[in-house]
């Protein structure tokens, strides 16, 4: 992988997205670099959680790159917002939990990165926004989706149709992101937010992940039997055992072992 570097820390990857000269932008290059970042990790039992920042002090992904797109046609245009959506979309239900450390400029295809992940944490430097409109094109790597998802249609739909960017603190207060943090503390919390998940069983962790993901997708009677299949999953663990045996005898659980 040219674009993406990949560092693991115990059972924690951290994957940086390094294009700093166009703000870490999203060409086809780079989009085929996630794809390999994706089936590295999910290739590897070991990495429990994922953690995806941008490389320098100024940008996340600044967007999806607007010189390769200018020239576009419908057919191509649609061609390569297939190609990232079906990257966002493996990133997206990847097994294991992922956190957006945003470190700046979130823009566009940045922004709708960031929302493929589970968790968002950002700088106070950080900028959100879908510009897309104010370039002539809607959101093309879910944006429209997701963000009507996640911060709900009317906020959504008020930041998609003015193209406006916003700030860390409206972040938060919208509900984009969980938390902000000093731009130089943000890396440390999000890794220590992805130990600290690290720590709990991991099986359990991501059956976590696919109740939640995959109830989402449907009503709420089809969606607690997903949570009972799931939670069922659990009782064949050698981490449940371990879990409630060591609650039962009064002691600390031995370390998790992803069995
Ligand atoms: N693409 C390509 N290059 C970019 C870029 C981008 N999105 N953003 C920045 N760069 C490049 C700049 O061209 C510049 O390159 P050089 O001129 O040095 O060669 C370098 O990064 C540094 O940028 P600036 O000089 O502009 O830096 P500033 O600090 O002055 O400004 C900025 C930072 C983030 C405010 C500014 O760069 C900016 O406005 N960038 C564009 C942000 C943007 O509009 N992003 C959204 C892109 S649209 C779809 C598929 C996908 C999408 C849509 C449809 N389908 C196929 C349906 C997604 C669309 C988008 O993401």
């Amino acid at each position: 992988m040219t674009h993406v570097l990949l560092e693991k820390k115990e059972h924690v990857a951290i994957a940086t997205i390094n294009r700093p000269k166009a703000l870490n932008a999203l060409n086809s290059e780079v989009l085929a670099d996630l794809n390999e970042l994706v089936d590295t990790v999910n290739a590897d039992s070991d990495i429990y959680a994922l953690v995806l920042t941008g490389s320098g002090e100024k940008a996340f992904v600044a967007g999806a790159d607007i010189g390769e797109m200018s020239t576009l046609t419908k057919a191509e245009g649609e061609a390569f917002g297939k190609k990232g959506n079906d990257v966002f979309r493996k990133i997206e239900t990847m097994p294991i939990p992922t956190i957006a450390a945003v470190n700046g400029f979130a823009l566009g295809g940045g922004c709708e990165l960031s929302m493929a992940c589970d968790i968002r944490l950002c700088a106070d430097t950080a900028v959100f926004g879908q510009p897309e409109t104010g370039l002539g094109i809607t959101p093309g790597f879910g944006g429209t989706q997701r963000l009507a998802r996640l911060i709900g249609p009317g906020m959504a739909k008020q930041l998609i149709y003015s193209a406006r960017n916003i700030k860390a603190d409206e972040a938060l207060r919208v509900g984009l992101v969980n938390a902000v943090y000093p731009a130089e503390e943000l890396m440390a919390a999000a890794e220590k937010l992805a130990a600290t998940i690290a720590k709990n069983a991991p099986i359990a962790v991501r059956a976590c992940k696919k109740a939640i993901n995959e109830g989402l997708e449907v009503g709420m009677d089809e969606a607690v039997v997903i949570e009972e299949k799931l939670f069922g999953s659990c009782f064949e663990t050698a981490d449940q055992k371990e879990g409630m045996g060591a609650f039962l005898e009064k002691r600390k659980h031995e370390p998790y072992q992803n069995k």
